[in-house]
C-alpha cells in the first residue's frame, strides 16, 4: 500500500488541460524528477507553475499542484499535474512518471485508500462513485448528503445502543459482582430490541424508496397482442423506438426505457404479448415477458377499447392483483370507454401519466433526510434485522442472554461493515473496481 500511484483523472480526449494524479510516499520525489522546478521548496496546498522535462527537452509547460498528507483526498502526498489537454501530451507525462517507478493506479484506487486511511468511510467512498453516474437532481442530492457522512449519522445512535446493551450483558456475565453496573435480564432487553426492529425496517422501507427514485420502479406493460403497449409505450417515452404493426406478435425482445414523471421516474419494458402461439420466437418473448412481469414492482395492463375483454385478459387481470398496476383502455379514438383511456395512435397518453402520478403521489421523499443508498448497504441492514429478529426468537424461547448477545453481537457487526468499519478485502476491491480509473 506505501507505493506511489498514477493515473490520468480526466478523459482520455482532447480538452483544454488533462490532470495526472500521483499519491503516495514518494509523489513529490517521483514528480520532482521530471519537472525542472524543485518542488521541495513549495509550501502545500499550492499550484507551481513549471516544464516537464525528459532528455533536457521540454515535454509540457504544467501547473502542478501540491497536497501533503494527511490533508489530502488519500491522506497521503498527493501531486497533481496539469497538462495541456492533449492525449498525446498526457500520455506521454504519464509514462515518463512510470518509467521513474511509479505505478499505474487501479480504477478507483485513490479513494480506496482514502477509505483505507480513515478520510472517507465506505458509505461516504460508495457516494462519490453515485455522485458521478448521478443522472437526475434526487439523485444527486442523495450522493452529496451521503458524502457529508449521512448514513454514518443515520446508523451510529442505533450501533451505539446496541453496543452499549451487548457491553453490560457482557459485563454482567464476566464481573457479577460490580454492583454498580446495571443488571439487564430479558425483561429489559426484550423491549430495546422491539424498538431497534421498527427503527432497522424503517431504514430499510425508506432505502428501497428511494433506490425506486434512483434507479426507477421497475414497471412491464403487458396485455394481448396488438392492443397497442408498443404505441403506449413509445408515447410515453416519447420516442419511435419498439416497432408498431398490425401484425400480432411484432415484439419480441423486451424494449426498455426510463421515463420521469412529476412524482416517480419509471424503468419501463415494453413486451410481448402473453397468447398461446406456435411461432419459437414469440414463445421465447413470452417467456420474457413472465420473468419480467415477476420481478416488476408495478404493471401497466393494456385492453383495446374497441372489443370486450377475452378470457385470457380476464386471467391475465387476476394474476396481476396483488401487484401495484394500472389498467388502461387503449384506442379511446374508437370507443371511450374505461377509467383511464388513452389513444397511443394520436399520442395521448396523458390520462395514463395523470394516474400514475396519482398512484405514487406519496412517492416523493425529503432528499435532506438520511438513508441508505445503494444493495450493499440494504442488504447488510437487512442482515442486522434478521439478526435481531433471531435475538428476539430467543427470548421468546427463554434463552440466556449471554446467547441472545451473540445474535446482537453479529447484527451488530452487519451494521458496521455498512460503514466499511469492519470489512473484507475481496468485497472491497470488487466495490472499488466499479469506479473510474483516476478517482
Ligand atoms: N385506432 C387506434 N389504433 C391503435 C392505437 N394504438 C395502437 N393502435 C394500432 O394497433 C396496432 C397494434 O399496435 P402495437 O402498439 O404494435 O400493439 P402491441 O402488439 O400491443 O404492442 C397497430 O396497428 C397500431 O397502429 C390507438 O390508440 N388507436
Ligand atoms: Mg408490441
Amino acid at each position: 500500500m506505501n507505493d506511489t500511484i498514477a493515473a490520468i483523472a480526466t478523459p482520455l480526449a482532447q480538452g483544454a488541460i488533462s490532470i495526472i494524479k500521483v499519491s503516495g510516499e514518494d509523489a513529490i520525489y517521483y514528480v520532482n524528477k521530471i519537472f525542472d522546478r524543485d518542488l521541495t521548496q513549495f509550501d502545500r496546498n499550492t499550484i507551481n507553475y513549471g516544464n516537464i522535462i525528459h532528455n533536457n527537452e521540454i515535454i509540457d509547460e504544467v501547473m502542478v499542484s501540491i497536497f501533503k498528507g494527511p490533508h489530502s483526498f488519500t491522506r497521503e502526498d498527493v501531486v497533481e499535474i496539469n497538462t495541456h489537454g492533449g492525449v498525446l501530451v498526457t500520455q506521454t507525462v504519464l509514462t515518463l512518471l512510470l518509467a521513474q517507478g511509479v505505478r499505474m493506479a487501479n480504477p478507483g484506487e485513490f479513494t480506496q485508500r482514502g477509505y483505507l486511511n480513515g478520510r472517507l468511510d465506505l458509505t461516504q467512498a460508495e457516494a462519490i462513485h453515485d455522485l458521478i453516474e448521478a443522472n437526475n437532481n434526487q439523485g444527486l442530492k442523495l450522493a452529496v448528503s451521503s458524502l457529508k457522512g449521512s448514513v454514518k449519522r443515520l446508523l451510529d445512535p442505533l450501533i451505539e445502543d446496541v453496543l452499549d446493551t451487548i457491553a453490560v450483558i457482557e459485563v454482567n456475565i464476566d464481573y457479577p459482582e460490580y454492583d454498580d453496573v446495571e443488571i439487564l435480564s430479558s425483561e429489559i432487553v426484550k423491549p430495546r430490541l422491539d424498538k431497534w426492529l421498527i427503527e432497522l425496517q424503517a431504514i430499510i422501507d425508506r432505502a428501497e424508496r428511494t433506490k425506486e427514485i434512483k434507479d426507477g420502479v421497475k414497471t412491464v406493460i403487458i396485455g394481448e397482442p396488438n392492443v397497442g403497449k408498443s404505441s403506449i409505450f413509445n408515447a410515453l417515452i416519447e420516442q419511435d423506438k419498439a416497432i408498431v404493426t398490425n401484425i400480432a406478435g411484432t415484439t419480441r425482445d423486451l424494449v426498455e426505457d426510463k421515463i420521469r414523471l412529476e412524482n416517480v421516474t419509471l424503468a419501463l419494458v415494453d413486451t410481448a404479448g402473453l397468447r398461446d402461439t406456435e411461432d419459437v420466437i414469440e414463445q421465447i418473448g413470452i417467456e420474457k415477458t413472465r420473468a419480467a412481469l415477476a420481478e416488476a414492482d408495478f404493471v401497466i395492463m393494456v385492453l383495446d377499447a374497441s372489443r370486450d375483454m377475452n378470457a385470457a385478459e380476464v386471467e391475465l387481470q387476476t394474476l396481476i392483483q396483488d401487484k401495484k398496476h394500472l389498467i388502461v383502455h387503449n384506442k379511446s379514438d374508437l370507443n371511450a370507454e374505461g377509467l383511464i383511456q388513452v389513444s397511443a395512435l394520436n399520442n395521448d397518453v396523458s390520462q395514463l401519466e395523470e394516474a400514475i402520478n396519482k398512484l405514487f403521489s406519496d412517492n416523493v421523499i425529503d432528499v435532506k433526510v438520511e438513508t441508505l443508498n445503494n444493495e450493499r448497504q440494504i442488504g447488510l441492514a437487512l442482515k442486522a434485522l434478521n439478526h435481531f429478529n433471531d435475538a428476539l426468537n430467543s427470548i421468546a424461547l427463554g434463552m440466556e442472554l449471554e446467547l441472545v448477545a451473540i445474535d446482537l453481537g453479529e447484527g451488530y457487526m452487519a451494521m458496521k461493515e455498512i460503514l466499511g468499519e469492519v470489512s473484507r478485502d475481496d468485497l472491497l476491491d470488487t466495490l472499488f473496481s466499479k469506479f473510474c480509473l483516476g478517482k
